[in-house]
């Protein structure tokens, strides 16, 4: 079963994301709680008033102490890394048998969406420097609890694919492809967009994702291949 967290997320992947950025503000704002706690506690039981002079009593090598302040906090980044490194390994992770594939080429300043076995989506929105045009933004449907394969590239400079619905930002870097799962649990269209400084046009670089049922998602493609 899926519990919808917050903030909103549209895929599995970005759900294990959201669940450890609870973990990490979670344990941030624990020991905020406990190092405010006790300032306020030494505040309030040893106020100025109550001591004869200014200087607090004078201690050294408290050996327990010490090596309790060491190791608890140790042992906490460890847990924390074991949860990061969890997180990531699962987003990260790339499906053998991925039920669609799609190329995705960034280019200056638009986007090319080849799903394997067809169709082609191409488009780019410009701004009135480069020319009139007010074109919609190229889209990319993805069906609804499949698993999707990206396989990321750009032909000219670095771009950047993002879509905050999804939590996730990978590099289009020329002469390399990045692959990674896409797993939509929600449907509806997300905005896309590159984040990756690319030029004159870069804020135009837009595009649209798409969820649809996967029943939807056959129509879409039978009559997008007969384009
Ligand atoms: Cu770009």
């Amino acid at each position: 079963m899926h519990v919808q967290t917050w903030p909103l997320t549209a895929t599995k992947q970005a759900s294990v994301l959201a669940n450890d950025w609870f973990i990490f503000a979670g344990s941030g704002l624990a020991v905020a709680l406990l190092v405010w706690g006790l300032i306020g506690f030494a505040l309030a039981r040893w106020p100025r008033r109550s001591r004869p002079s200014n200087d607090p009593p004078q201690f050294r090598n408290n050996y327990p102490l010490e090596i309790a302040w060491t190791a608890v906090p140790f042992a906490f980044v460890c847990i924390l890394f074991f949860y990061g490194y969890r997180a990531e390994a699962s987003v990260d992770a790339v499906d053998p048998h991925p039920d669609v594939i799609v190329h995705v080429n960034a280019y200056r300043w638009g986007w090319q969406f080849r799903y394997e076995g067809g169709p082609l989506v191409a488009g780019a929105t410009h701004s009135p420097i480069i020319g009139s045009n007010d074109a919609p933004p190229p889209e990319l449907v993805l069906p609804l609890n499949e698993t999707t394969r990206i396989d990321l590239t750009s032909s000219d400079v670095t771009h950047s694919f993002w879509v905050p619905d999804f939590l996730f930002k990978r590099d289009a870097i020329p002469g390399q492809v990045s692959s990674f799962d896409l797993s939509p649990d929600r449907l509806g269209s997300f905005p896309g967009r590159c984040a990756q400084f690319c030029g004159l046009d870069h804020a135009f670089m837009t595009f649209l994702v798409r969820v649809v049922t996967p029943a939807q998602f056959a129509a879409w493609r039978r009559t997008a291949d007969a384009r």
